[in-house]
């Protein structure tokens, strides 16, 4: 049997509707937004991590939809110095975002596993697609080392898994911004961003003209993670009635997760990240998640696979009694 809290969600939330969701993987084995070998594997990681099984022993019906095709940069040419890999990232998350909505417009849950950040740009196209068809108002929690929010003009390296939530809020690139369609897929005040610690000059002015909420590291070391995660819900609550969880894993200390994109120092620990998920799991609008920047060639042993599947496990309801 499911845990209690996945059958008695808010009504308006997808667990309203149906008390054993199925959740379907979908697989983005992309790294190209990141211009660095490895994250392409992630998928292959975590299947190999169990996540599937781990799922299923929660109750869940669990589907593998296969992996999104995506081409190799050994092949590919790099156009536009500002935008790598423009047209490759924009045609993937365009499949991406299809899918994304296809699955939750039948009514189950969509578990995306990654690729590089940019995977967002799909997902939550997809996502923010189907609520507007359905009327539901979205809510993310971007959970990462790095907020993401560079624009062409601001990025210091050109690389598009550091864009995806200015595309979301309808800046920067146009390619990127209209992947799903040609509307703003998130209000840039339905945002709560947690564990940032390395933030561009460029994405700090960006931050506050836009009015993100934000819980850097700093917040977290002086509230406390069970405080900030009841701030956020509450934040989140009020303003939306699908949560759609972006996690990149790079959000947790090297020390736990060595193998991610782009690593770096004063993360969140071992139980900080689960006490994320497990607040999150208990949350009744929290309907869709992606996992981005899990790179087994930084690894050792699969160890920080392992552990992004415990935490996905933590989200959908695993508890220690
Ligand atoms: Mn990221």
């Amino acid at each position: 049997m499911p845990p209690a809290s996945i059958s008695s969600g808010s009504k308006k939330g997808l667990r309203g509707r149906r008390k054993h969701p199925a959740v379907h993987l979908i697989g983005f084995p992309m790294d190209l937004g990141a211009d660095r070998r490895g994250v392409d594997m992630g998928p292959s990681a975590l299947r190999i991590a169990d996540i599937d099984e781990k799922i299923r022993a929660l109750g869940y019906v669990v589907e593998d939809e296969g992996d999104i095709e995506i081409q190799v940069p050994e092949v590919l040419k790099i156009r536009d110095p500002h935008l790598k890999y423009l047209p490759e990232i924009t045609a993937a998350c365009e499949k991406l975002a299809r899918k994304v909505k296809r699955v939750l417009r039948h009514g189950s849950f969509p578990l995306v596993l990654g690729g590089d950040h940019s995977m967002a740009i799909g997902t939550i196209a997809g996502v923010s697609g189907y609520c507007r068809d359905e009327g539901k108002r979205l809510g993310v929690i971007w959970i990462d080392a790095h907020s993401d929010i560079n624009i062409p003009g601001t990025s210091p390296s050109g690389n598009i898994h550091g864009m995806p939530v200015a595309a979301l809020i309808g800046i920067g690139s146009p390619a990127l911004a209209k992947v799903g369609g040609d509307f703003r897929k998130l209000d840039p005040g339905n945002i709560v961003m947690i564990g940032l610690r390395s933030v561009d000059a460029g994405e700090r002015k960006l931050i506050k003209e836009h009015g993100v909420r934000t819980f850097t590291m700093t917040d977290i070391d002086r509230l406390g993670i069970y405080r900030v995660m009841e701030e956020t819900l509450q934040y989140l609550g009020e303003r939306a009635d699908h949560i759609h969880v972006s996690f990149d894993l790079d959000s947790v200390d090297p020390t736990t997760a060595e193998g991610v994109g782009t690593p770096v120092p004063g993360g969140l620990t071992y139980r900080e990240a689960h006490l994320i998920m497990e607040m999150i799991a208990e949350f009744g609008a929290f309907s869709s998640l992606e996992v981005a920047e899990v790179n087994p060639i930084l690894d050792t042993m699969n160890r920080s696979a392992l552990f992004a599947a415990d935490l996905v496990a933590s989200a959908m309801g695993k508890r220690i009694l």
